[in-house]
């Protein structure tokens, strides 16, 4: 573990630090609006401190964030944590309904919201008693407070509130198969942990890197990617605040010479998928690339280091445990697998009798290391699943190869990884079923093209309808209006009936690959 001193807030090392380090005016961050400093954004951190104190917010007092990828990001998340307040990223592609959850199970008081987002959470301000502020980030107040302005109004020097390593410094949520996503609560010693261990160790990040995250950084792996990593060493990161396409991304590394780019699965077989893009097109400069949230097909991997010059690390990380604990290396990168153990962290297989499997045996990945979040917030029963002394359980499935390389095998529940974010069917199918044509469905997994993981729904209609690709057309784009758009089925097949246990529940493993009854 790391030698951290009991009285500790992250803040003094990933932002004041440089100050005494001379790098007041290298740049920290580049966005929509151009670059920001360390200098600049030290002061902005303080500013956003003082302003959440102004608010009338206390140590251990919450804040939601709804924030696009700019530099107010960084500012809002760190004075929280630097007064000692916890911030609580979430993510920008939700409905106003998964808002209106986590703002009251987390019970914040404050949100910071960009403006482009506001009408998702308009609604449902009325019935929201404990939240007491609501901050826009951007130019239209829509009837509130402006951050630029209270920022503006706010003292730039702020004392660092007296957090010791063990203090909580930040949630984030995490979707679960059943039931509402859960509040990963994070400790002052997590960010150090997975910046240590993982950025430095494992990826090599150095101070003289750019760097640009296609994940966001509401995104636990675009948290460390897109802010954490960079500011332990003093590097550069480039901020997109637009959704990452293809040519999106590609203007990135066009425009910006990244050296160091994060992506998903999903993202890298669609910028394959064009020929133009490669690295003449994009950075010539790239000399790393790492992948996660999902499986990384081997193909993909090989294609991609082929085109661009640089291999792709993939890894396996969490909400849970903050980032990646399970990594390829440069130098020894074997596609298709999750690589080896992160430094730091302890792997295990086990059986459903919890004891370790024998080598080359599939059983379920768990994990124990130093950035583990201690507990799902106000989720006493889910909690003690998940974190089981010091041993995170990760519902993956995997087995160790000859060569000691992990290989991923599956999931242990029916929950899907969508483009890295879980989806869990049983949403897709209760939105599906809410239409009047549907009477049941079931949601599964399917690999499309590149191998890469989408939701496909098998789908009973009600008495008296018909299915044709027009009625499936119409469920697809009812699902999208009632979820987070990435959450829609990709494929609908009609079928008579489902598979069911003896008790009528869906046996989902009959559907996967097609239907077997
Ligand atoms: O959810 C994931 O897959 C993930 C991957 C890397 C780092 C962090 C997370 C949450």
């Amino acid at each position: 573990a790391l030698d951290l001193p009991r009285d500790y807030n992250a803040a003094t090392w990933f932002i004041d630090r440089h100050l005494k380090q001379g790098r007041a005016d290298k740049v920290a961050f580049i966005d929509a609006d151009g670059s920001h400093s360390f200098g600049q954004l030290a002061e902005k951190v303080n500013r956003a401190g003082n302003m959440l104190k102004g608010l009338g917010l206390h140590m251990e007092d919450r804040i939601a964030m709804i924030m696009l990828d700019t530099v107010d990001f960084p500012a809002v998340f760190w004075g929280a944590i630097k007064a000692g307040i916890v911030p609580i990223p979430l993510n920008t592609l939700l409905t106003t309904g998964d808002y209106g959850y986590m703002l009251s199970d987390s019970r914040a008081r404050v949100l910071v919201i960009s403006e482009e987002l506001f009408d998702k959470v308009e609604p449902i301000l009325p019935d929201l008693p404990l939240l007491e502020h609501v901050v826009i980030s951007g130019k239209t107040a829509h009837g509130h407070a402006l951050l630029s302005d209270l920022l503006a109004k706010s003292d730039a020097k702020l004392a660092t509130a007296e957090t010791t390593r063990d203090d909580v410094a930040f949630w984030l949520y995490s979707s679960g198969s059943t039931g509402a996503p859960k509040g990963a609560v994070h400790l002052q010693r997590d960010l150090p942990a997975t910046a240590v261990h993982y950025g430095e160790q494992v990826l090599g990040i150095r101070e003289d890197d750019v760097t640009f995250s296609a994940a966001k950084l509401f995104f636990a792996y675009g948290l460390g990617n897109g802010m954490t990593f960079s500011l332990h060493v003093g590097a550069t990161t480039v901020l997109l605040k637009d959704r990452p396409t293809p040519d999106s991304v590609m203007k990135v590394l066009k425009d910006h010479q990244p050296t160091i780019f994060y992506g998903v699965p999903t993202l890298y077989g669609t910028i394959l998928a064009d020929p133009q893009h490669k690295r003449e097109t994009g950075s010539t400069r790239l000399r790393a690339c790492v992948s996660a949230g999902e499986a990384l097909p081997e193909d993909v991997g090989k294609r991609w280091e082929e085109r661009f010059g640089a291999a792709i690390l993939d890894g396996l990380g969490s909400t849970e445990m903050l980032h990646i604990f399970l990594s390829n290396r440069h130098g020894e990168v074997r596609y298709g697998t999750s690589g080896k153990p992160v430094p730091g962290y302890d792997l295990k297989i086990v059986g459903d009798d919890g004891h370790e499997v024998p080598q080359g045996e599939m059983g379920e990945l768990i994990v124990r290391g130093p950035s583990s979040a201690v507990a799902y917030w106000n989720q006493r029963e889910k909690s003690l699943k998940t974190f089981r002394g010091e041993w995170t359980f990760t519902g993956d499935k995997y087995f160790v190869d000859e060569e000691g390389y992990y290989r991923y095998a599956g999931r242990g529940d029916d929950m899907l990884k969508v483009g890295g974010i879980w989806v869990s069917p049983f949403e897709v199918e209760a939105a599906l079923i809410s239409h009047e044509k549907v009477l049941e469905a079931a949601v599964v997994g399917e690999a499309d093209a590149e191998g890469l993981i989408k939701p496909k729904a098998f789908v009973v209609l009600a008495p008296g309808e018909t299915g044709s690709e027009v009625l499936a057309e119409q469920l697809q784009a009812y699902v999208k209006s009632k979820l987070a758009p990435y959450k829609y089925p990709r494929w609908i097949e009609f079928v008579e009936a489902l598979p069911k246990t003896a008790t009528g529940k869906i046996q989902r493993f009959k559907l996967r690959g097609g239907m077997r009854m």
